[in-house]
């Protein structure tokens, strides 16, 4: 029978090459005309093509970072390839990273438990990268959730989330996250007006209890944590705040903040009142906030607060005492609120108005300093007129909502949510330069750097909310649409439709590649969510499992291709805490881990260590294995959580295998082993006669490589120390161990001869 099979496959394999052979003479590669020809393309699609097309192991200009809306992660990807990179997750659970799986990133999650309230999800809006000097560093991320008000602190070192903290005072927020220049705060404004503090008012008292706020939260870029101690409020009225920016130059120590419904209507269509959206939409103009926190800083630390939830939050009354905000009128519906590079202008759109509205920043600065108001508003803020504040008003068209600017002058590029177009022009001189159509009904749109003092110029991104007829169908729910422009010309041209199927990204933050300096590999033992080494990371040779009453402390290595115990045996009703570290310094080697059955997911990067927590409550046997397919042996990296009934009494017996082995099997491995190293030495050869110190990727596979090595003299050592007693069974085993790491030694060492092949390495005297 066996011999049956072969012969068939050998015949089958036989007709297979001499098809493919006859197909390769028959059929020559198509012509560029060809491709072009087949699928309908025009030279204009060529030119975006070669624009964006980018070949193998090709790298971005510029990364975007976007919200992930409903999903609560951030999306980062690459322009002009508008490749996905990753998915970074902040407020919801993500197994592949591990995050919510492992106790190291549920701490951070339980910083985002609100009123004791656990959620498993956010609404992320709007991205923010950390500056210098009004330009984005690289170094940190901030998004806000604003379904429940919260902020998460990503650290760009390794791209995970560090820390979520949860707004003391508000009920719902929208205008987070911006920052200021430097970083100092990290600012969050309310959207829906509630009780500060999260408390109870009856509805009819709208006007006089109900309020919105901003919380500047101080940012500790040493310890790269928000610090909620050193973070303030401002009381706001109850106008249904919306966008913030941060002023800049000039601007510096100011902040911006629209709002809509300014009208303060309160719905209540269940009692025949018209809707929310008629009453909040009634009035021409709402109000921008303009804010002065620099001296609301001092105001805070001289103590003129009033503690909220253990929050200084600056009453109303104080912020008009101390000249802190001051309103002006906005046009029907404001949306977008944008400052210039310079900081002189700050622009606004309105949803339901033609114009965008352009600020002067002297001006408003003139008129607070003449004390020119129109009046106060019913909470005592003065108010700006509008016409001492506005530098030019523009028609774009309908619906003008975000602003983002370019690296030429005065040039800026407004999105049109209802004409689905993008509108390019010059706030200086308040006159349209170009449009385009996009598909379709584009909210937010960004640009390379395009919020920061120096823009980038180069590409525009429209974040349609709509993809409607752009994609092939998938059912009812369609996926986003994130359109790249480019914009070096005079004329916008449409490059590239990009579908994301992850929820809907508000807004996004691009930054030049170079810019990022994210590490390969974590210092041995990290916890990575604090930064710190992790107080139970182990080192090859000292894993352990120790055990405290009811708790067992599994002290794990992971490394090609075994975990270290394998076997692990506790008691019914224990809790089990699997500590492991990842001990691979190669580039790229993480290692999963998982419980059959019991919800347990790790991401264990070289260096980390992550801790998986279970309640043993059901006895049984329980595979764990490794999730990612590290090694030609992953799915040999697995072991046993054996868990004891309760009452369970041993009784000692000798391991049964499925093998035994005999001196031939022996020798017959060391043979193998033994050809195997003349290989490796080859290798080894080629590359030390080579200048592969010049390359770091390729000095630390070597270094990985050496590591191997060693581990497969230690396995070669204990194979002959039993050889020596005639043990066969081990002696065969630890020299199938000891060819093991020779393999991964030689896979290693194969791809930096491939990686000196491919870069033009150079043989050395
Ligand atoms: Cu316009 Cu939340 Cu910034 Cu959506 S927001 S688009
Ligand atoms: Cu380690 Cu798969």
């Amino acid at each position: 029978m066996k011999q049956t099979i072969r012969k068939r496959f050998t015949t089958l394999a036989g007709v297979a090459s001499l098809g493919l052979a006859a197909t390769a003479m028959a059929v020559p590669a198509e012509t560029l005309d060809e491709v072009m020809a087949r699928r309908g393309l025009s030279q204009k699609d060529l030119l975006a093509a070669a624009k964006t097309y980018t070949p193998t192991g090709g790298r971005d200009e510029f990364i975007v970072f976007s919200s992930g809306g409903q999903s609560g992660q951030i999306m980062v990807y690459g322009v002009p390839s508008m490749r996905i990179l990753k998915y970074v997750s902040v407020f919801t659970p993500e197994p592949w990273q591990g995050y919510g799986f492992d106790e190291e990133s549920k701490a951070v999650l339980a910083g985002g438990i609100i009123d004791g309230r656990e959620l498993t999800w956010g609404d992320t809006h709007h991205p923010a990268l950390s500056e210098t000097e009004g330009a984005p560093d690289g170094e940190f991320l901030f998004i806000n959730d604003k379904s429940a008000p919260r902020v998460g602190v990503i650290s760009l070192d390794d791209f995970e989330t560090k820390q979520i903290v949860v707004n003391p005072i508000l009920q719902s927020e929208h205008g987070g996250t911006f920052v200021t220049p430097n970083t100092e705060y990290v600012l969050e404004a309310a959207q829906y007006p509630g009780i500060l503090g999260r408390g109870f008012a009856p509805l009819s008292d709208f006007n006089e209890k109900f309020r919105g706020a901003i919380t500047y939260w101080k940012f500790n870029r040493e310890k790269g944590r928000i610090e909620p101690e050193n973070s303030f409020s401002i009381e706001l009225p109850p106008y249904t705040q919306d966008l913030t920016d941060a002023g800049k130059l000039v601007s510096y120590g100011w902040s911006f903040t629209n709002s809509f419904c300014a009208e303060r209507y309160v719905g209540g269509i269940e009692s025949g009142r018209p809707p929310f959206e008629a009453g909040c939409s009634q009035a021409d103009t709402d109000f921008l906030h303009i804010i002065n926190w620099k001296k609301a800083e001092e105001v805070y630390k001289a103590g003129k607060v009033t503690m909220i939830n253990d929050h200084p939050v600056i009453s109303l009354e104080t912020a008009v005492e101390e000249g802190l905000v001051y309103l002006v009128a906005e046009p029907k519906s404001p949306h977008g609120v944008d400052v210039s590079p310079d900081g002189k202008f700050i622009v606004v759109g309105g949803k339901l108005d033609v114009t965008a509205s352009v600020y002067s920043f002297e001006k408003i600065q003139a008129a607070i300093e003449a004390k020119n108001f129109s009046g106060v508003d019913p909470y005592g803020l003065p108010i700006i007129k509008m016409e001492d504040a506005l530098h030019v008003q523009v028609p774009l068209g309908l619906g003008p909502l975000h602003n983002q600017y370019d690296s030429k002058p005065c040039v800026i590029y407004t999105s049109l949510y209802v004409d689905s177009q993008i509108a390019k022009w010059d706030y200086c001189e308040g006159k349209v330069l170009d449009k385009i159509s996009i598909h379709y009904n584009v909210g937010h749109l960004v640009a390379m750097e395009g919020e920061s003092v120096k823009p980038a110029g180069h590409y525009l991104i429209s974040l349609n909310k709509l993809a409607i007829d752009r994609f092939n169908p998938v059912g009812p729910l369609h996926p986003q649409n994130h359109q790249l422009i480019d914009i070096t010309g005079d004329k916008m041209e449409l490059l590239y439709d990009m579908p994301v199927p992850l929820g809907e990204p508000h807004y996004a933050a691009a930054i030049a590649a170079d810019k990022l300096k994210p590490l390969v590999r974590y210092r041995y033992g990290t916890n990575s969510r604090t930064g710190g080494k992790h107080e139970g990371a182990t080192r090859p040779g000292s894993e352990r499992i120790e055990r405290d009453g009811t708790t067992v402390n599994v002290y794990m290595t992971a490394i090609r291709s075994h975990f270290t115990p394998e076997i692990i045996e506790v008691n019914e009703g224990d809790t089990v805490n699997f500590i492991i570290t990842n001990s691979e310094r190669a580039e790229d080697e993480t290692h999963g881990f998982s419980v059959s059955t019991y919800n347990v997911n790790l991401s264990l990067e070289p260096g980390k260590t992550s801790t998986a927590s279970i309640v043993a409550d059901k006895p049984g046997i329980f595979s764990f294995y490794c999730t990612e397919f590290c090694s030609a042996l992953h799915l040999e990296m697995e072991g046993y959580l054996v868990i004891k009934p309760k009452g369970y009494v041993e009784e000692a017996a000798a391991v049964s295998e499925g093998q035994a082995y005999t001196q031939a099997d022996y020798d017959k491995q060391v043979q193998t082993n033994v050809d195997t190293q003349a290989v490796i030495d080859s290798v080894v050869g080629y590359i030390t006669a080579r200048n592969y110190k010049d390359f770091p990727e390729v000095a630390s596979l070597v270094e990985d490589a050496v590591d191997q090595l060693n581990f497969a003299a230690d396995a070669k050592a204990k194979s002959e120390a039993a050889a020596a007693e005639s043990d066969w069974q081990n002696a065969t085993l630890w020299a199938g161990q000891w060819w093991q790491y020779q393999v991964k030694a030689a896979d290693i060492g194969l791809r930096a001869k491939t990686y000196l092949d491919e870069h033009g390495a150079v043989v050395v005297e």
